[in-house]
């Protein structure tokens, strides 16, 4: 094979990875105005160490074309009466940089969600669920490289968007999980765009919550027919006016 079939190849294997098939819901999140700025965290000096970065909050991160990174999309009507089986794949939030990443994620009620923590101090674990069937857990982690595997899926166990995370030893330190009752969700990625794959054949409502565009509201959301095509889903949500 000569280089250029070679790399001809790898272009068409790299393309193949993007294709959508039938079941897949793919689209993109678009923030229409201006956000605020984000405020600068004042660290203290240990944490200054571990995050050369200036770190500030991220309540709109905004990547190409305006695209909405930290939005929950998942399906929040037409799946009711069934039943579908926690993936095994485990959720991983860890405390690093005196930060917790991922700032959003998703989970379903059973999949294993691992809490550890890279830095070298303490942290805290303070989850602080409202929806009925979930408890609020709170414990340290003292250790760089210790975790935990057992405190989400023994506490967090009914739907919830979001269940809000914080630690209490770093007061800028939150992370937020959206908890469905099935695997069909997903959070925008840094240019906005997300993908859901292999949703059954069905009527849906599809829902994009974000933090700040949403707060107390239920987010926006699109009828959408999953068939034997592949599903084009997108929303634009707007910077809510000052309060
Ligand atoms: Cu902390």
């Amino acid at each position: 094979m000569n280089k250029l079939t070679l790399s001809l190849s790898v272009v068409v294997l790299a393309g193949s990875l993007q294709w959508a098939s039938a079941g897949d819901i793919t689209g993109k999140v678009t923030l229409k105005g201006t956000p605020p700025p984000e405020i600068t965290i004042p660290y203290d000096d240990t944490c200054s160490k571990l995050h050369p970065a200036i770190p500030t909050t991220r309540r709109y991160v905004v990547g190409k074309d305006n695209g909405l990174a930290n939005v929950f999309v998942y399906i929040s009507k037409g799946l009711e009466g069934k039943k579908f089986t926690a993936p095994t794949e485990v959720v991983e939030l860890d405390q690093i940089g005196c930060n917790y990443n991922p700032y959003v994620f998703g989970v379903m009620v059973g999949q294993p969600v691992r809490i550890k923590n890279s830095d070298p101090l303490m942290h805290n674990i303070h989850a602080l669920p409202t929806a009925d069937g979930n408890t609020e857990f709170n414990f340290a982690e003292t250790a760089q490289g210790d975790v935990n595997d057992t405190k989400w899926t023994d506490s967090i166990k009914a739907p919830e968007v979001m269940v809000k995370l914080k630690c209490d030893v770093h007061n800028w330190m939150y992370a937020y999980a959206g908890v469905q009752a099935h695997p069909f969700f997903a959070v925008t990625d840094a240019d906005g765009n997300f993908k859901i794959a292999n949703v059954p054949a069905g009527s849906y409502t599809l829902t994009a919550y974000h933090l700040k565009v949403h707060g107390i509201n239920p987010g926006a959301a699109q009828d959408i027919t999953v068939a034997d095509s592949p599903v084009t889903a997108n929303f634009t949500v707007e910077v809510p006016p000052p309060q």
